[in-house]
């Protein structure tokens, strides 16, 4: 095996139970990796984590069992800005997987359009400490003025506590914006709390941001055990879910974040993922934004008439 696993990595949980809330016709999963395999696209030299592999065949056979109809695959930070494992399983998907690239400011012009023909849509800027180095802010500002002319959009992976100190290059984005998770509240923190009424403000003044309203499993404190009615699991991620997705219904995203780097504990059954949703998006209405409409409107705009 040429790649050591990060010491007390967590494997992705293998056998998924089916989901008992029912994905509308159409769902996308926006927001999912894959690694490697690493035999075949080797992680990034200046990674901070080692994975195990979690292929594009994996991935597409848990879309399938969950009931999704298509995937946004996002590049993650131990494959650097070497897209070729995402863009293989984008090509692979034959339409069913678009895609959200890292590149630096050496990336050529046809070097980006080979990516939009395979399917990428988007970069994605990360701001965690852990996860990347920090990256100039005018080569990201060059990178996201060169893409806007592809329509593509940013995505953003940030802490909330370095909201105040990011807004002002946030706010200047000249493209759509995603945020990742919810910009990572601290959820031990009142959904009225300061840390997220900033949150809310920033999508609230800037029409251009969305979130993705994913990763209960890492934003939790009270976990994923189940506790039975009212009791969800990951339930204390909920008000923060449900509190954006009913403010701004049509600017919201969700993903299973499969294969869940970084977990330490409680590597979750993406079927309890699934079946979170409805405690987050409670309406028909709701849950179609957030699974068809929205993602189709940014990754697949061509078939929105
Ligand atoms: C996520 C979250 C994490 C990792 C990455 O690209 C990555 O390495 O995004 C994390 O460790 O919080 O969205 O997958």
């Amino acid at each position: 095996m040429p790649f050591e696993k990060t010491p007390g990595w967590l494997d992705w949980y293998a056998g998924p139970a089916k989901p008992t809330f029912q994905l509308p016709a159409g769902a996308v999963d926006a927001h999912c990796h894959v690694f490697g395999p690493g035999d075949e696209f080797p992680f990034a030299p200046e990674r901070k984590y080692t994975p195990c592999d979690a292929s594009k065949a994996q991935l597409f056979a848990l879309r399938d069992h969950l009931g999704f109809a298509r995937n946004v695959i996002v590049q993650a930070t131990c494959h650097g800005a070497d897209n070729r494992a995402m863009v293989d399983a984008c090509i692979a998907s034959q339409g069913k997987a678009r895609g959200v690239a890292t590149v630096r400011r050496s990336v050529t012009d046809d070097e980006l359009q080979r990516l939009h023909a395979a399917g990428v849509r988007g970069v994605r800027f990360n701001f965690v400490r852990r996860l990347v180095d920090f990256t100039p802010k005018d080569e990201l500002m060059e990178i996201a003025g060169r893409i806007a002319t592809l329509g593509w959009h940013v995505v953003i992976y940030f802490e909330a506590v370095d909201l105040p100190e990011l807004w002002d290059f946030f706010t200047r984005l000249p493209t759509t914006v995603v945020v990742d998770h919810m910009g990572r509240p601290d959820v031990t923190q009142p959904v009225d709390g300061p840390e997220f009424e900033l949150f809310v403000k920033f999508m609230r003044e800037y029409p251009n941001v969305w979130s993705k309203v994913s990763c209960p499993e890492r934003l939790s404190v009270s976990g994923p055990r189940a506790l039975g009615g009212e009791q969800a699991a990951y339930r204390d991620v909920v008000p923060f879910a449900r509190r954006i997705v009913e403010t701004f219904p049509d600017r919201v995203l969700w993903g299973t974040d499969w294969s869940h780097p970084n977990l330490n504990v409680d590597m979750p059954d993406d079927c309890l993922l699934v079946d979170l949703i409805p405690h987050s998006a409670t309406t028909r209405y709701l849950q179609r934004s957030l699974l068809v409409y929205n993602p189709l409107r940014l990754y697949w705009p061509e078939e929105v008439k």
